[in-house]
This record gives C-alpha cells, structure tokens and sequence, in this order.
C-alpha cells in the first residue's frame, strides 16, 4: 500500500460538507463559536466556492416567506409543505425553518446576490413563495461569508477532503474520518459536535441520459449519499427513505420549469395539444384530500403527466410560445408589446444561464427560440433530496418551544437538529420530513443546527473519547480498493476485467440497473411491487458482498468506490422503505403495483428505519405524524 500520512485534527464542531446548510452552519456556529472560545472546521470534498446543488447557480431562492408582508404565516407554509408531501411533513421542522428563513435572504442580499427588484423596489417573486435572482454567483457568495465567518472565530475548513465514515464512541458521534482526494492523507477529525451536511444522493438509480452525457442529471452527481451513509452508520434513526423526488425538467438537459410555471403561467400538453392538468383532473378525486388541493402536490402534477406518456401521447411540451405571447399582449401597444416580448426572451434564456447552463447550450444547438415554438419536458430520474420536494433524511429533534403537548414526547430530545446520536446532528438534504427548504431554508437550517451543536458542545465540553484502533481499522478498510487494486491489477490485460475486483463504474452500473428495474426507475415507468422490491433485496445484499472487492487505480477512483459504497445504503434504505409503506401515496414519484391506493387510516404516518452497523440489521419503525398547526 502507498504510503499514507494520517492527519489528526481536533476541533469542537465538526461540518461536514460545505454546501448551502454547512455555509449556514459555518456562518452562525462561528458567531456563537466566538464568543465561547471554540473552535469550528469545516470539511468539503469539493472546492466549497463550486461544491453541491448550487454549483451552477440558481435563478431563484425558492423558500421566502415574506412575513413582513403580512401576507403570508408560517402556517401557510406549513400547510403548503404539509399539502404537497401528501400529508406526511414534521411541521415542528417545517416552521423552524420558516419563521428564519426571511432573515437569512436578506443576508444573501446584503453579501451581494443580487434579486431582481420591481420598479418600486419590492422583489420579484416568481410565486407565492419563490423570488428571481441573478444568481451565476449565488454559491461564490455565500462560500465567501462562511469562509469569513470561520476565519473571524479562528476557525478552518478543509477542501478536497472526502469524508467517508462518523468515528463512533458508542451511541455519541465524535467526529469523522475520510481522505485527501489529491494527496495520500487520511483525516481523522476529532469533535465534540459533528453536523451532517454532506447533500442528498443522485445516480442511485439508473439515469435517462447515457454516453458522453451521462454525467447530466437534474441534480449534481457531487452528491452521492454521503449524509445517508454517515447517518446510518452512525445508528441515527432515518425518516421517509421512500420519498424520493422526480422533477419535471426540459428534457435531456434538466432546464428549470419553475419560472415557466409559476412567472411565465406557461401550460403544458400534450403531443395533441391537451393540457393533462385538465384532461386528467378526475385522476385527483383519487387522491383526495390531497389531489384536490392548490397548488396541485408535485407528485400528482408528474402522474397526470406520466398517464398521458403511459398513454403514448408523448412528447409533453412546455407552451412557450403561448406564454411569452399571452403576456405580451397585455401591454398596452404594439411598442410596448415588442419591447415586452424581448424583455421575456431574454429572462427565458436567463434561467437558464444562471442555474444549467448546459439546457441554455442544448437550446442554442436544436435552434430553440422560445418565443416561436414549444420545448420538450419529462420526468426525470429519481433522486434523494430532503430539501427539495423530496423528504429523505435523518430523523431529527425539532425546537421545544413548537411543540404541543401531543408532539413534544415524538419530536423533541433535547437539541434543534439533533439526530437520535448523541453529538450528531443533521441539516439541509441530510435531514429528513422538512421538505420544501431549499437553497435558503437549508443554509438557514444550517443556521439553526449550527447554532445549537454549540448549544450542546457548552452542556458536553469534554475531550472526544476517540478509540485508536477504530481509527486504524477503518483507516485499513478505505484504503482497501487501493490494495486490491495493485495487488490484482495484473491478473487479466484489461484493467476493467478482472476476476478479483470490481471497479466503482461497473458496480455503480450494477446498483443502477438493479434500482431501475426493481425499484421503481425510469424503465420501469416508476412501478413496482412487493415482489419486485424482495428481488431488489437479495441483489442488494450480492452487490453489498462485491462491495468488499471494490477496487481504485487512484485518489480520485476511490472517491468514486466510497460514493458507491454510500449509495449502495442509500439504496437500500430506500427499498426496505418502499417495502414497509403497505400503500401508494406518492404517485408520480413511485407507484405500488400491489397497494395501488392510498391508505389514510393506516399510513398517514412516517415510515423510519434504523441500522445496526455491529449485526448488519435494519429495523423499520412506525411513527405517528402529528401536526402542530390545525
Ligand atoms: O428551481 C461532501 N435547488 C434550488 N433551490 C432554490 O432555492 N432555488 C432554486 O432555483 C433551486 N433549483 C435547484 C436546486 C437544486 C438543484 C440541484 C438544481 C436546481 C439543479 C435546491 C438547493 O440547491 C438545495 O436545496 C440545497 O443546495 C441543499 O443544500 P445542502 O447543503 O443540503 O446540499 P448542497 O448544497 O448540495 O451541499 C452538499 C455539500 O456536501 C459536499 N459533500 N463533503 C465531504 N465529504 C463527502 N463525502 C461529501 N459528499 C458531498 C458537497 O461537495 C457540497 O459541498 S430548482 O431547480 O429547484
Ligand atoms: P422547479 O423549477 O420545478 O424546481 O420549481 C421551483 C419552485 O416552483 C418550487 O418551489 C416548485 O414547487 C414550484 N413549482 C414548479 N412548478 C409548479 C407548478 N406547476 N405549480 C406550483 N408550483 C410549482
């Protein structure tokens, strides 16, 4: 084996991933962090200015509350996220969430991003709760404050540092190793706090796209499942494993619908021209009380589509044309129409530009003008994302003061965002049942984590009791795909092929191949059933047997083995989720061949899981929902 240095460094609170809840995490937990004489580090695998979701910007801030107005409550937001996760959401983190978030975009303005303004001044909303930016830069700044914040409080943050593994004493997390992917380092960091930030997961299933775009998905192939994997591990109790999330994007190059939705009232329809929200309402009494609310719940706005596609009325296309017209002529005269009509132009291809460049590319290429003809949209594949219109993640303590008396035993243990670890805490994709955050209510519960990790670092200020011989041992194992790699490299002339290893990119393939067809995927037309989901299980528990031969030419290949790794639990989490929820709730996302119905009375509750990483068991957990709004 290479040699490799191992690196020890002791902090008090530990962030893992720098993405939008680790800056906000880094931000807050720096100021109170200061105060108390502590010390905060943060740890990306990426260069944290490009890292995560928001890596190529973003043209909207899709969580603002907008209290000030008057208009809104943070119970309307409750009910709004409550309405569109079919009844299953943590209203307690919900409103956590809700009551802050305003604050935090109002930082994001003062540190420069610019959001679009009216001519008086208020800013644009794209809808109820979504604002327009101009946000190319959106990750830059906000990388920016939290590199200043730690710097201010003497804090540290490590790049290019993949974290692999919680280092564990007993139940209490305290701290995490993982590896330098451009040097031979292993990082042992020791903390009294460790936050969870590390994203959600994509290429858990196989994508649409192939070849040379493979890379290309809606959400960014940066974020593997580390946070599910961390947490697992760890023993935290995890929520809503089976709520995947499928956006509807343009086709091939995942363009943002939002501002053609919500901005633009653009419609779609069918090949035939039939708008499915309408042709396929009666679908929503189905549904009810859920299919009959406003706005539709994202997963039934993708089944009335998805019925038409099953019906082989595809392509669905976006009425562009029909919008940007339809808005034009409201102006007042044809003068003011044509200038109307290029303002529109240049704000369709804005959005692009400012958050997947590459749909503004595909645009250019097919000859799109927006204003003259229709753009093809699809489903995309599914993807593990809290923060979004998804819920996965970690189950997590909410704020005390939000309780009733009826949730406080349920929700409440003592620490905002603490997961069922002791000293772990979870934030942004990495918490679970508080969908509908974003990039603003993620950084915010950032924020909030943050803030409360240093809250429990002050009531447990002792040294972390970290064992040596874990270290060493799981030091051994992530180094491991290295060793086999040399140790068998020669055994066949084609590194690909080789009786005694597998490589990250065949193994990715395999679990993708295996979701896809048994779990629900995109060839499977989101279907599956109890059989289906018993199969997935066996071939998970081969592929969890490979997973020990996986094998790394180098740094960067075994990033790619532990992102397998993590995914590969992720997956399994997933399946065993879908598996216990006797029903379908959540059609458009994944539907139930064998409980094609929802059921009120029996699953109108949270589906959990937990692992045990001493026996290998999972065990699946029922828990009441319970609102704190009526
Ligand atoms: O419209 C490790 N999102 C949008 N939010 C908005 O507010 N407006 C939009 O316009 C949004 N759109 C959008 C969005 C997401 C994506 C992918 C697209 C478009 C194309 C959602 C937000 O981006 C999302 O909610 C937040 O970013 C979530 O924050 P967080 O912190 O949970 O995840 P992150 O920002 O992706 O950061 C993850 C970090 O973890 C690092 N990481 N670090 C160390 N070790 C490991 N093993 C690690 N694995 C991952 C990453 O490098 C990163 O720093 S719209 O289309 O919906
Ligand atoms: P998207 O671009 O699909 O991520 O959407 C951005 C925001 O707009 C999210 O908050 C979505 O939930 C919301 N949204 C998108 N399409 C619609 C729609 N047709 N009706 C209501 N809300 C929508």
């Amino acid at each position: 084996m290479a040699d490799f240095q191992t690196v020890v460094v002791e902090t008090d609170l530990l962030i893992c991933g720098g993405g939008m809840a680790a800056c906000g995490a880094a931000v807050e937990a720096s100021y109170w962090a200061k105060k108390h004489g502590l010390k905060v580090t943060l740890v990306d695998k990426a260069a944290m200015d490009r890292s995560g979701a928001v890596a190529m910007g973003l043209s909207a801030i899709n969580q603002y509350v907008d209290l000030n107005s008057g208009n809104n409550t943070v119970k309307d937001y409750c009910d709004y996220v409550r309405n569109d996760l079919m009844g299953i959401t943590r209203e307690d983190l919900v409103a956590s969430i809700a009551r802050h978030v305003d604050s935090t975009v109002h930082l994001f303005e003062k540190w420069g991003l610019p959001i679009w303004k009216d001519e008086n001044g208020n800013y644009v909303h794209e809808g109820r709760w979504q604002l327009m930016i101009n946000g190319e830069s959106y990750k830059v700044i906000v990388a920016e404050a939290a590199k200043n914040a730690l710097a201010e409080a003497g804090g540290q943050y490590f790049e290019r540092v993949f974290i692999t593994h919680p280092l564990m004493d007993g139940n209490k997390c305290v701290g995490a190793i993982g590896f330098s992917v451009r040097e031979n380092k292993v990082y042992v960091f020791k903390a009294k706090a460790t936050l969870a930030a590390m994203g959600g997961a994509v290429h858990v299933f196989k994508p649409r796209s192939t070849g040379e775009g493979f890379g290309r998905s809606w959400y960014p192939p940066f974020n593997s499942g580390a946070s599910a994997f961390f947490t697992i591990y760890a023993g935290a109790e995890m929520t809503c494993q089976e709520v995947r999330f499928i956006p509807v994007r343009f086709k091939d190059a995942y363009g943002p619908v939002g501002a053609w939705f919500l901005l633009f009232k653009s419609i779609a329809t069918n090949a035939y021209g039939e708008d499915y929200m309408k042709t396929n309402a009666a679908e929503l009494e189905k549904w009810a009380p859920y299919g009959k609310v406003k706005p539709t719940p994202a997963n039934i706005r993708n089944w009335l589509m998805m019925l038409d596609v099953m019906d082989g009325k595809s392509p669905i296309y976006m009425q562009t044309a029909d919008a940007i017209k339809r808005i034009a002529e409201s102006a007042p005269d044809e003068k003011a129409a044509q200038k109307k009509l290029k303002e529109l132009e240049a704000e369709a291809w804005e959005d692009f530009l400012d958050m997947t460049i590459s749909q503004a590319i595909l645009w250019a290429a097919h000859n799109v003008e927006p204003e003259k003809k229709p753009s093809e949209i699809m489903a995309c594949d599914p993807y593990f994302i809290g923060s979004h219109s998804g819920a996965s993640g970690a189950w997590v303590s909410g704020p005390e003061d939000l309780q009733t008396p009826a949730t406080k035993d349920e929700y409440f243990w003592g620490y905002t965002n603490m997961t069922t670890v002791d000293g772990l805490f979870a934030a942004g994709d990495a918490s679970g049942a508080s969908s509908h955050k974003f990039s603003s209510g993620s950084f915010t519960e950032g924020r909030i984590a943050g803030k409360s990790a240093i809250a429990y670092i002050l009531d447990h200020n002792q040294a972390p009791n970290v064992d040596q011989g874990q270290v060493e041992a799981l030091k051994a194992e992530i180094l491991k795909p290295l060793d086999t790699f040399e140790k068998f490299k020669g055994a066949t002339t084609d590194p690909e092929v080789n009786p005694h290893y597998i490589r990250p990119k065949q193994f990715m393939f395999r679990l993708q191949k295996l979701m896809d067809e048994y779990a629900g995927g995109v060839s499977a037309q989101f279907k599956t059933n109890d059989k289906l989901l018993e199969r997935a299980l066996e071939l998970l528990a081969f592929l969890k047997e490979d997973s020990a031969n996986l094998a790394a030419q180098n740094l960067h290949e075994l990033m790619r083995a532990w992102e397998c790794v993590h995914r590969m639990y992720q997956a399994e989490a997933h399946v065993r989720s879908v598996l216990f929820r006797e029903e379908t709730r959540w059609p458009g996302y994944y539907f139930r061949a064998d409980k094609p119905q929802m059921d009120n009375e029996n699953w109108l509750a949270f589906c959990n899981c937990k692992y045990d990483r001493n026996t290998g068991e999972w065990t699946m957990i029922k828990r009441p929902v319970k609102y704190i709004t009526q």
